[in-house]
């Protein structure tokens, strides 16, 4: 747990001490949705579509004027991020196309204007928050569709070649104001929002250039209680970090082998997100789904090194999320309404990571993955004499634990399956 976290001599600091406070809730829950949505789901070929095929704002505008999900129903999302057994969800309030999915003063190019004639970001969060999940939402620092946010700033703004473009003025004042301002309607008008998703910082673009302490400062008077991402491009592994540092830490692409620590050696909150298929934004034609199976792993791999999966839907231009997509998560529900205990509230185990799966642990009880179908016992190095007793979380049932050479060895069943071993109590005498 993050509670022992210290390392050595040193004590940490007040600031460790509120980050601690504040993600508590957070390193708890473990495991939450992430919704990509907008005007995009229409074309269906995945949210970077108008800068990769160099869509102007007209080409991009028959979908402006089509947006009707008219099967959009964020109950059932929610219901089905919690038979998943999600406990948050983090929507697109705005996404690199600035289109804005809620009723904001500061543009005309939101859902409001379109047929769906609705503030999406406030029916998200009304129904989210009524089946019991924390609610985020995404916002994107990048916008190609404001005229002050500058193409060629942006490798890959659809308008960056475009001739009409050249020789024009931004005036990133205008567009720094601008998007301060949507940020503020959002932590304003919604209610208590647990998240803010910030996204994204390049080159020079990061930091003080979005005027981000200003931004976080202005958010977290709003929401005392607030979580924020590291997008804003400050450094949270520094002992005193920048204002705009953020809450937790977002390793890209996959899963990182180790804990993620500050230059102190306290372990830092974190999140991993994750695509079901190879699209955030939903793409029509995009099959290469994982399986149920590799999102178990993927997530108590993450809970093993103490940090949080966030696993992506792209719900379509009907507002539906994709069949396959619910087929996969409901499998992980099913998992995880067994073996959830594993999950919620656990972390980093003192004992080493096993060669044939993970250990997670919360307080004097280590729960082991085993990740293949095994051949004989397994090895449990380093647990002789501490292991009491050892069970089966799905049905109770008894593992034997024998001595064997230098370690304990044990039995277990499927792989996935998980077993509990109530351990003496035993002294957490290094930094978890
Ligand atoms: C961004 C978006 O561009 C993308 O569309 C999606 O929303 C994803 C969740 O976030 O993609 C990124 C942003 C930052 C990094 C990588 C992908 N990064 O910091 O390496």
């Amino acid at each position: 747990s993050l509670g022992s976290g210290l390392k050595g001599q040193d004590v940490p600091t007040s600031h460790y001490e509120d980050l601690q406070e504040r993600t508590a809730w957070f390193r708890e829950a473990r495991f939450g949705m992430f919704i990509h949505w907008g005007l995009y789901s229409i074309p269906a070929r995945g949210e970077w579509v108008r800068a990769q095929e160099r869509m102007n704002i007209e080409d991009y505008q028959v979908y402006f004027d089509e947006f009707n999900p008219v099967n959009y129903n964020p109950h059932v999302w929610a219901k089905l991020a919690k038979a998943a057994g999600m406990k948050y969800a983090v929507l697109t309030a705005k996404h690199h196309d600035g289109f804005c999915m809620w009723d904001t003063k500061t543009t005309d190019y939101k859902s409001t204007r379109t047929p769906a004639n609705q503030d999406l970001v406030r029916t998200f969060l009304e129904a989210f928050r009524d089946e019991g999940l924390k609610v985020g939402l995404y916002y994107s620092l990048v916008d190609w569709y404001h005229p002050d946010y500058p193409a060629y700033g942006d490798r890959q703004h659809p308008m960056r070649d475009n001739e009409d473009w050249k020789g024009k003025v931004h005036k990133w004042d205008n567009y720094v104001g601008y998007m301060h301002e949507q940020v503020n309607e959002l932590v304003t008008n919604y209610g208590e929002i647990d998240i803010m998703w910030f996204d994204f910082s390049y080159w020079s673009y990061r930091g003080e250039k979005w005027r981000a302490s200003e931004l976080v400062q202005m958010v977290r008077e709003k929401q005392p209680h607030i979580l924020i991402d590291n997008r804003l491009g400050g450094d949270m592994e520094k002992n005193d970090p920048d204002v705009y540092a953020g809450d937790f830490d977002g390793p890209e692409q996959g899963i990182p082998r180790e804990p993620i620590r500050n230059e102190s050696g306290y372990l830092l909150p974190w999140e991993a997100c994750m695509t079901l298929n190879d699209s955030w934004g939903y793409k029509a034609k995009d099959y290469n789904y994982k399986t149920a199976q590799d999102v178990i792993r993927y997530l108590t791999n993450a809970v093993s090194k103490g940090g949080n999966l966030l696993v992506n839907v792209g719900p379509n231009a009907y507002g539906e999320i994709p069949k396959r997509s619910q087929e996969i998560l409901h499998s992980v529900g099913d998992w995880m309404s067994v073996n959830g205990e594993a999950i919620y509230g656990a972390g980093i185990s003192e004992f080493d990571k096993p060669e044939w799966g993970r250990f997670t642990q919360k307080g004097d009880t280590l729960y082991a993955f085993l990740f293949q179908k095994h051949f004989g016992h397994i090895g449990l190095k380093g647990l002789k004499d501490k292991v009491i007793k050892a069970r089966l979380v799905k049905d109770g049932s008894e593992v034997i634990v024998t001595p064997f050479w230098n370690d304990e060895t044990s039995d277990f069943d499927e792989p996935d399956d998980i077993f509990l071993a109530f351990g003496k109590p035993v002294p957490l005498t290094y930094p978890l």
